[in-house]
């Protein structure tokens, strides 16, 4: 039977400008990703998301935009990571290294995919337009995506 958990994802966005964060530990270290992570007991999706954004690079977001709903599922793994992602320009304090992420701004036009989850590609377009998705991936390891699929949608906003 499978099993879902429930993810946050947050990508700070300002003037033309986007926050990363290199991850240096854990599940997708060495990529550059937004900041986020499990959802505790106890806790709402966009309590989990505005607390993993402090705590990963020290900023704090008084709104954040829903952007889009991906389920991942890996081929060997019967856990589906239901992945919530929001987006927000209304934040305060310092951006400040922590022991998972090492943050940089990047200008939205270079954005280092290279290095990044290969759905990105697909899907930032969307968040970029500031258009909400949902979607689905299928991956055999970490590299290789063997189905998807993508489509706008309107998503309730918090
Ligand atoms: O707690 P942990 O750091 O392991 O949480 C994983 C984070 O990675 C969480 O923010 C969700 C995010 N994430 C995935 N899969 C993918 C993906 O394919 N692309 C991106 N950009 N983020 C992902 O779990």
């Amino acid at each position: 039977m499978s099993k879902k958990k429930i993810l946050t994802l947050v990508f700070v966005r300002e003037a033309g400008k986007i926050l990363l964060g290199f991850k240096k530990r854990g599940f997708g270290a060495g990529l550059w990703n937004g900041f986020g992570g499990k959802v505790e007991e106890g806790e709402t999706i966009l309590q989990g998301a505005k607390r993993e954004l402090l705590e990963e690079c020290g900023l704090k977001a008084h709104s954040l935009k829903s952007v889009g709903l991906i389920n991942f599922e890996f081929e060997s793994d019967p856990t589906i990571l239901e992945v919530h992602i929001f987006q927000t320009s209304d934040f305060s304090g310092l951006v400040a290294e922590s022991e998972e992420m090492r943050p940089r701004w990047y200008s939205e036009e270079s954005i280092p995919f290279s290095q990044m989850w290969p759905d990105d590609r697909l899907w930032f377009p969307y968040m970029l337009k500031d258009r909400q998705f949902e979607g689905y991936f299928l991956f055999k390891g970490m590299d290789i995506i063997l189905n998807h699929w993508l489509k706008e949608v309107n998503l309730l906003n918090s």
